[in-house]
Formats: C-alpha cells, structure tokens, sequence
C-alpha cells in the first residue's frame, strides 16, 4: 500500500513536470474545433478563451433593468445561505442550500440592495436552468459553442445560468463535464487543481444537511435524514490548515480570472473551487455581478453511475483519475497527454445527434 501510494505521488508530480502548465494559458480567439481537442480536451488542460463572445448581445444587453423587462417575472430557483457557502463542509455536516423559488425580479432587488432578502441569494442551478427557465435569454447568445459541440460531437448536455454576489463562494469540488465557462459580466476567480493532483486533497464523508431560513430570519441547519454521507473537501484553499491536512503542501493549485468577454475552459474532473468579483452589469454599485452561462460538455466516454443524491441531484463519482478518454480509439499521439488515457491520434469527426439541445436531466446535473 505505501509503495502503491508512493508510486501516486511520484506521478503527480511528473504529471506537473511533463505535461501541465504553471498558469492558465489564453487563446486569442476562437479556436479550431480538431486544434482544441488535440491541445486542451485530449490533454485535459484548461485555457481561457479570449474574443469568443464578442457576438454575443448578452454582453450588452444584460443590465438589470433589460433582465428585469425581460425575464422579471420569471420565478426561478435560487439558492441561499446564511454564509455564501453553498454545497460546502460545515462542522461535521455537508451543508446545501435552501433552494427558493422567486421572481427574477426579486432577486435582483436583493442582489442590487432594494429590498433585504437576510442571506446570500446565488442563482446556480445547475440543471440547464438557462434553457428551462430563462429561455427568453437565448437570443443573446449561443446556447452552444459551435467549436466545442463539433470538437466533442455532441451539443451541451446542460446550459446554466449564474448570477450573483460577491460573497457566494463555491467550495472546492470536481465534475465530470467538460465545462465552458463563459461570463457575461463582472468576474469569477477560479483556484484550478488537476484531477493527478487527486492524492493531495483531502475527502472526509459528512451527514447531509440544507440550511432554512426560519421566520425570524435566522438559518438553521436541518440534517437530511435518511440520505447517504457525502463525500466532499473539507479543504478551504484560500486558507488550507495545512497541520491538518500536510499532504495539501504537494499540491499546485492555478489560480485565473476569468472576465467579461472570457471563456474558461475547465476541463472534466479538475478540481476547482470559485468566487465572483463584486464587478457590476452597467456599472451599479451594487451586488449585481458576474452572471455566467456555463456550457456543460458531457463527455463521450461511457458514463459513470453518479454517486450521492442528496440534493435532487447526483453528485460526480469520487474518482481519482480518469479512466478512458472521452473520444476512445484512438492509436497514437505525439504530444503529452493526461494520464489515464487510451491513445489517439487525433480529434475525429463528431458525431452530430439531431437533438436541439440535449441537457442534463435532473439527476445528474449537479456534479459535486
Ligand atoms: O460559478 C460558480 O460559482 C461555480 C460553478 C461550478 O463550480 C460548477 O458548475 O461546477
């Protein structure tokens, strides 16, 4: 087992040494679909992507009183918390949010400070909530990125729509989605870790738990009983106890920012942890910041069976490397390549399905 364990770092460690980058790389505009599978999806590296959303009237158009007219009425999900944390540890708890349903409006007022709303309010859910529920929004822009749905032969699997504050934090956690990121306005800022960093971050398994908001405003924490423990990183990144967790020292975490007009790709079972600039839609002042639609590519490779469902979703199996690739028989390479891989020549052809928009269903959008 030691030498087992042993062997694992050794190879993290080459992993960073062959292969990844000690910052995110930028392309300068969109790429090629064949070029990006040979240099990012095939080797599992994240880029951001410059100039790819300059069409996109969403860039403009997206002030509050445009979302307001627009979708104002719309009742949406929205997740809040007494903290901004999200999905996170808690004590010995895996704590979710209270999902609310309210108008688009509403939730506007609280994140522009009109009205109080005793909490942080993040619109993230992650079930193509875009097209779902906001499908009044897609005519400002691709609800799939042409270059990526032809790279991966398939269009997303699930298109999200983000917005919120400043203090809504995402905890640190992997997926197994090829994610494009792509912000409309304001900031996110991403601490990366690659999937081969795996044997330094530390998983625990916790009951799990939702806050509610009582009448008096207060949260409190309410156990789900009967649901499976979670497993999840108890790990903040911002701040690791590294007496707790020494192994942490190992890993080399990237950090980026990815800004309005940027597109991050985040390729599928990076670990990564985000926050949101306080950068306003129209200048405000305000909390308003950082909408983002978020592509999620699922990959071609067989599915996993997800693991936990504790929200209404299941969670992204506990994997530490990945297996297969996800676009399979392939002979031979030339580059350097993520591990785990089988081999392959190059991006193939896609293979196109007639569906218009093929998302994630319910159960496996939310991929912890
Ligand atoms: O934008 C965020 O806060 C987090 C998004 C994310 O981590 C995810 O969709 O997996």
């Amino acid at each position: 087992m030691e030498s087992l364990k042993k062997r694992v770092t050794e190879f993290s460690l080459e992993a960073h040494e062959l292969y990844l980058n000690q910052s995110v790389p930028y392309l300068e505009e969109s790429p090629d679909p064949l070029q990006f599978y040979r240099d990012w999806i095939g080797p599992n590296k994240p880029c951001i992507i410059r100039n790819a959303l300059s069409h996109w009237p969403a860039l403009s158009r997206w002030t509050p009183d445009y979302l307001r007219e627009k979708v104002g009425s719309k009742v949406i999900s929205v997740a809040v918390t007494p903290n901004g944390f999200a999905d996170a540890v808690n004590g010995d708890r895996f704590v979710m949010p209270e999902e609310r349903r309210m108008s688009f409006s509403s939730v506007l007022d609280i994140l522009e400070g009109k009205q109080q709303g005793g909490g942080v309010f993040y619109v993230q859910k992650q079930c193509s909530n875009l097209l779902d529920e906001l499908p009044e929004l897609t005519d400002d822009l691709q609800p799939h990125v042409s270059w990526m749905s032809a790279a991966l032969g398939k269009l997303p699997d699930a298109v999200n729509f983000w917005l919120g504050e400043a203090r809504a934090v995402t905890s640190m956690h992997k997926d197994h989605y090829e994610n494009l990121y792509c912000v409309v306005s304001g900031e996110k800022n991403f601490i990366l870790l690659p999937p081969t960093d795996r044997p330094f971050i530390p998983y625990g398994t916790y009951q799990p738990a939702v806050y509610r908001q009582r009448d008096d405003g207060e949260f409190e924490v309410v156990d789900q009983t009967g649901s499976e423990k979670v497993p999840w990183i108890p790990l903040d990144p911002l701040d690791p106890d590294l007496d707790r967790y020494p192994e942490y020292r190992r890993a080399r975490p990237l950090r980026c920012s990815v800004k309005a007009g940027e597109m991050l790709y985040l390729p599928s079972l990076w670990f990564h942890h985000v926050q949101q600039s306080h950068g306003c839609i129209a200048g405000k002042p305000g909390h308003l910041n950082a909408p983002h639609v978020q592509t999620l590519e699922r990959p071609n490779a067989p599915h996993r069976a997800p693991e936990h469902t504790t929200r209404t979703h299941a969670r992204a199996p506990e994997r530490t490397t990945r297996t297969h690739a996800r676009a399979p028989e392939r002979t031979t390479r030339t580059h350097a390549r993520a591990p785990e891989r089988t081999t392959r020549t190059h991006a193939r052809a896609p293979e196109r399905t007639t569906r218009t928009h093929a998302r994630a269903p319910e159960h496996h959008a939310y991929t912890r």
